[in-house]
């Protein structure tokens, strides 16, 4: 083992802790609605048998009422506000096309977002991921720091691709939303822990934080209900022949979230390649108008430009897709496979190796030599999307966004 290794596995957190500064603001304009809704009614209704000459069984009826009345609308928020997410992101221009697909898609409850450095540093991410938030007015959402590097090696940032800012170059208003003081993998161990079973973690950045906070508290491994990464690939990578930049930005966190023994779907480089928003996706944006559709028109329009720079037809949308893929499972097939994350090899480090026949040789060493005895099963341990309905989803992707 390595002998760095020791610090993480020993439960050490040796990175820093992001600067927390102001708490979360709280209260939202929609939080703010639904209280107002969830209140308005029961008021209106105690009002109205309270007025006129009610018998004693009408009395008795309206009370009942009430009760299934109130009932109704305690379960209400949680039953409509679809599956509860933690958006763990490293923004970034495709993150944020992912996040606003995950805010503008009713089946998604995102919970928090928790900010690792990747295609920009720790700080730049988090100043771009409160911009987002408050462009799409949704301060209700929490917003919290994490990791500031890698586990084991030096950040590696993508300025050439994302722009300076990591957001295509575009200047957003400053954000009307606080940062949330706590740190990004505390923030996940105290979500996952309060609603056990019922939080999917949508890590679509190098997988830093997700891994320190199981290694503070692995017991939240059978209380996720389950993990859909972005990350990895199984026909090789961007970053050189083998490695996807998620993963080649931290190898060591990657294994750790891959082997961790929960559910776990790779949305990886390959299948995310298959997904190119083109032109005719930007038509569709230019139609129609709002701060986050415009928004994302012009993040999608330097993507575009830049694709065609380089031979493509469109732009793939990659953390998008892990969200799309949060929205409806359906829209990717993803056979089970073992994958593990390789971080010593020379040309290799970072390759997700997967194991598609699902067994290895077992070979024992007799006198000078091995012999092949059989083959040993091998557990999957992830979902391995491998393609999907890309139209379908860039479709649903476009009509999110202008709000439909
Ligand atoms: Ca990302």
């Amino acid at each position: 083992m390595n002998a760095s290794l020791r610090p993480i596995l020993s439960g050490g957190l040796f990175l820093e802790r992001g600067a927390a500064c102001c708490s979360c603001s709280g209260v939202t304009d929609r939080e703010s609605a639904k209280e107002a809704r969830s209140f308005s009614h029961p008021r209106s209704t105690r009002s109205r048998t309270s007025v006129g000459s009610l018998s004693a069984a009408g009395r008795k009826f309206g009370f009942l009422f009430l009760l299934l009345f109130l009932s109704v609308i305690h379960v209400s928020p949680a039953a409509a506000s679809g599956k509860k997410i933690i958006f763990d992101t490293d923004p970034g221009t495709d993150d944020a096309m992912a996040l606003m697909l995950a805010l503008h898609s009713p089946e998604l409850d995102v919970r928090a977002i928790t900010v690792v450095p990747g295609n920009t540093t720790a700080k730049q991410g988090l100043e771009n991921a409160l911009r987002m938030v408050s462009l799409a007015n949704r301060c209700d959402t929490p917003v919290a720091a994490g990791a500031q590097h890698p586990l084991f090696q030096k950040l590696i940032t993508a300025e050439f691709w994302d722009g300076k800012n990591g957001l295509a170059n575009i200047e957003l208003p400053p954000s009307k939303c606080k940062v949330d003081a706590r740190f990004g993998p505390d923030l996940i161990i105290e979500l996952v822990r309060g609603a056990p079973h019922e939080i999917t973690l949508v890590p679509v950045g190098p997988p830093t934080n997700i891994a320190l906070a199981l290694q503070k508290d692995p017991s939240i491994v059978p209380l996720v209900k389950e993990v859909i990464l972005m990350g990895g690939s199984i026909k090789g990578g961007n970053v050189n022949a083998a490695a996807e930049a998620n993963i080649y930005n931290d190898p060591e966190a990657a294994q750790i979230v891959f082997q961790a023994g929960w559910p776990l779907t790779m949305v990886g480089l390959d299948v995310g390649d298959k997904t190119l928003l083109g032109r005719k996706h930007l038509e569709q944006l230019a139609r129609t108008h709002g701060p986050v559709n415009d928004f994302i028109y012009s993040v999608a329009k330097f993507f575009v430009d830049l694709s065609e720079k380089f031979g493509s037809d469109g732009t793939p949308m990659y953390d998008p897709l892990a969200v799309g893929v949060a929205v409806d499972a359906n829209l990717v097939t993803a056979p089970l496979m073992h994958v593990d994350v390789e971080a010593r090899g020379e040309f290799t480090r970072g390759e997700t190796v997967a194991n598609r026949r699902g067994e290895i040789e077992r070979n024992v060493l007799h006198g000078d030599r091995y012999i092949i005895e059989g083959l040993d099963k091998v557990q999957p341990n992830a979902k391995v999307c491998i393609d999907v309905q890309a139209d379908r989803f860039l479709q649903l992707f476009v009509s999110r966004i202008q709000g439909k």
